[in-house]
């Protein structure tokens, strides 16, 4: 029930205005401005997006020329934003192009160059005038543009992931530190018996829609106002004695409810969910003669309810082990956890290496010392350095050698590996030649261009490389990134069986956009019997952390620690690579 209605919001939140900056952008790309202006606008709504401060409120105090990205300029626009909802730039730019150029622009393969000549000499402007084009064949009269260009464009157009890039949701990688501070501080507040985060966020699902808390307190209705008077709360969507609703700055959605506490075991099951766990788990439950619902367990021929205060007492009393939340997606884990086959799953702690990672030396922004002496800080025993091998060619590679065998000098308890990450060809030949690979501690093999090719060709691609005796691992082996780009179009089957043939591992790429291998995959290629290895791929300190999110991934699909590679020490790793 909505109690109180939404506190009048006159200033734009910061993702509004992150969204209003990347506009600006796309159009100025269109328009052909240089990519410099570009850059300071996208640079400056990523870090807009993530102030956890009201950017909006700090340009009117002229102090939001304090956050790294944004200067005079930029303050200025907040503030024109924020005052008129507009910015005249954006008017001018919106009069000379069309709106929908710049889905036009986003569709894989095409770009701003592009759509602008598919504007002026097609009139394409929008999806479905582009759709068209492509289908009446009439994209190939433009130069450089082909049948294959008109194919390529009709399978983006019909692609799911095309549908459902803009379905509001999360990457949970931006979200875990806001949900654990909103615990935190509900703890801290004194007001909370108990509170935990439930819904997907708690099952680790890759993207969240909304953030789900559950919570007990003597005294219900201060603990939602204490929700609603947060700093970071940009929105009171819904307010009343048990129930709040809220937007924090970053646009994140929490929904928080304060349940009694001799229930909070049956409301917290119900509303991790997932939904169809939930289904499932009430339908055997009802072949039982009990009937579930989020206060209680109820027996049908007695009438008599049980409560739980705890978690693991609703699942005991319906027959089941309590069932860790990453695998609440009816995938299995309510037989399992009847009949005592729950996976042991691998945890963070479990994890002794980091397999991949960058530095300067190639595209990272992290030095060769403070990527080590940071994996070093967070409990790392072994890192394998992986810069791109197209960046160490004229002896850069030697020196990078030697630099690691100083480093290791200085930081006798990290073992550091003087790894590669090589790039698979079209031909699926790798750009550095074996003698140099047969040199290095530990090899990853990755595509990183022309994934839109055939099925075989793809996934050829991958089986020579793995063919090839030095490549230890294949990088983010299905090449998605979450909410922009659908996996590449593998046999995925053939590269599990090559992954088992040829002893090679496949990665958990554990960046929050990737998370590649997803959990499905990541379970069908534990199960074939291929070695996993989650590794960070991080190209700066900071992504170090992201481990964890390559655990979840693992977690959800079922992982142990004995499936994963590097929850061993070095030693053991090198046992288990091929030759
Ligand atoms: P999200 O928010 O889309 O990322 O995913 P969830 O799982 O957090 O979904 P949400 O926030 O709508 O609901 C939280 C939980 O509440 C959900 O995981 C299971 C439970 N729930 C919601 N709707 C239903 C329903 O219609 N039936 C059942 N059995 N459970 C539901
Ligand atoms: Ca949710
Ligand atoms: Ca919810
Ligand atoms: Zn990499």
């Amino acid at each position: 029930m909505r109690i109180i209605a939404a506190v009048p919001q006159t200033l734009p939140r910061n993702a509004e205005l992150a969204e209003r900056f990347e506009l600006l952008a796309d159009l100025l790309e269109l328009d052909g401005a240089d990519a410099f202006r570009l850059a300071a606008y996208r640079r400056a709504a990523a870090r807009i997006r993530e102030a956890a401060v009201p950017v909006a409120q700090l340009a009117l105090d002229g102090k939001a020329t304090r956050l790294s990205g944004i200067g005079g300029t930029i303050e200025a626009k907040i503030v024109e934003l924020s005052e008129t909802g507009d910015l005249q730039a954006l008017a001018k730019l919106r009069d000379k192009l069309p709106s929908g150029l710049v889905e036009v622009m986003h569709v894989p393969g095409l770009g701003p160059k592009t759509a602008r000549k598919l504007w002026e000499e097609l009139g394409v402007d929008s999806l479905d005038s582009l759709r068209a084009a492509a289908e009446q064949e009439r994209l190939r009269a433009l130069p450089g543009l082909g049948a294959k260009t008109e194919e390529k464009v009709l399978k983006a157009l019909s692609a799911p992931a095309r549908r459902s890039a803009d379905t509001g949701r999360t990457l949970l990688g931006r979200v875990l530190g806001a949900v654990r501070q909103a615990v935190e501080e509900i703890e801290g507040s004194g007001l909370a018996d108990r509170v935990s985060e439930a819904g997907s966020v708690r099952r680790r699902r890759e993207t969240v829609r909304d953030l789900d808390l559950i919570a007990t307190a003597a005294d219900p209705p201060a603990l939602t106002a204490f929700l609603a008077g947060r700093p970071w709360v940009a929105e009171v969507v819904a307010h009343g004695p048990t129930k709040a609703t809220v937007v924090s700055h970053e646009g994140l959605r929490f929904d928080l409810r304060v349940v009694p506490p001799e229930s909070y075991g049956s409301l917290l099951q119900h509303f991790t969910g997932s939904k169809h766990h939930n289904v499932a788990l009430r339908e055997e439950a009802v072949r039982r003669g009990l009937s579930v619902s989020e206060y209680g367990v109820l027996e049908t021929e007695s009438g008599e309810t049980f409560q739980a205060a705890d978690e693991d007492a609703v699942y005991a009393r319906l027959g089941y082990a309590w069932i860790p939340p990453e695998l609440r997606e009816n995938g299995g884990e309510l037989e399992a956890a009847r009949n005592g086959s729950l996976p042991a799953l691998v945890e963070l702690a479990d994890l002794q290496g980091d397999l991949h990672m960058h530095t300067d030396w190639s595209d990272g922004r992290g030095t060769l010392e403070e990527m080590a002496v940071a994996a070093l800080e967070r409990g790392r025993r072994y890192v394998a350095i992986c810069d791109h091998a197209r960046r160490l060619r004229d002896g850069r590679l030697e020196q990078q050698t030697e630099a690691i065998a100083a480093l290791r000098e200085r930081l006798p308890k990290l073992e550091i590996l003087g790894g590669i990450e090589v790039d698979i060809r079209a031909d699926g030949s790798l750009d550095m030649p074996d003698d140099v690979l047969a040199g290095r501690d530990w090899v990853m093999a990755s595509i990183h261009s022309g994934f839109d090719g055939p099925r075989e060709r793809l996934t050829e691609r991958l089986v020579s490389a793995m063919e090839n005796p030095h490549v230890d691992c294949i990088g983010h082996p299905t090449g998605r990134k979450i909410n922009r780009r659908p996996p590449y179009d593998l046999d995925f089957e053939r590269v599990l069986e090559a992954a088992v043939e040829t002893g090679t591992f496949l990665e958990i790429n554990a960046q929050p956009d990737r998370l590649d291998l997803m959990d499905s995959h990541a379970r069908a290629a534990a199960e074939a019997g291929a070695g996993i290895v989650i590794s960070t791929d991080a190209h700066r300190v900071h992504e170090l952390d992201n481990l964890e999110l390559g655990v979840a991934q693992a977690r959800r699909g079922w992982l142990t620690k004995d499936q994963v590679v590097n929850a061993r020490s070095w030693k053991q790793v090198r046992k288990l690579m091929k030759s």
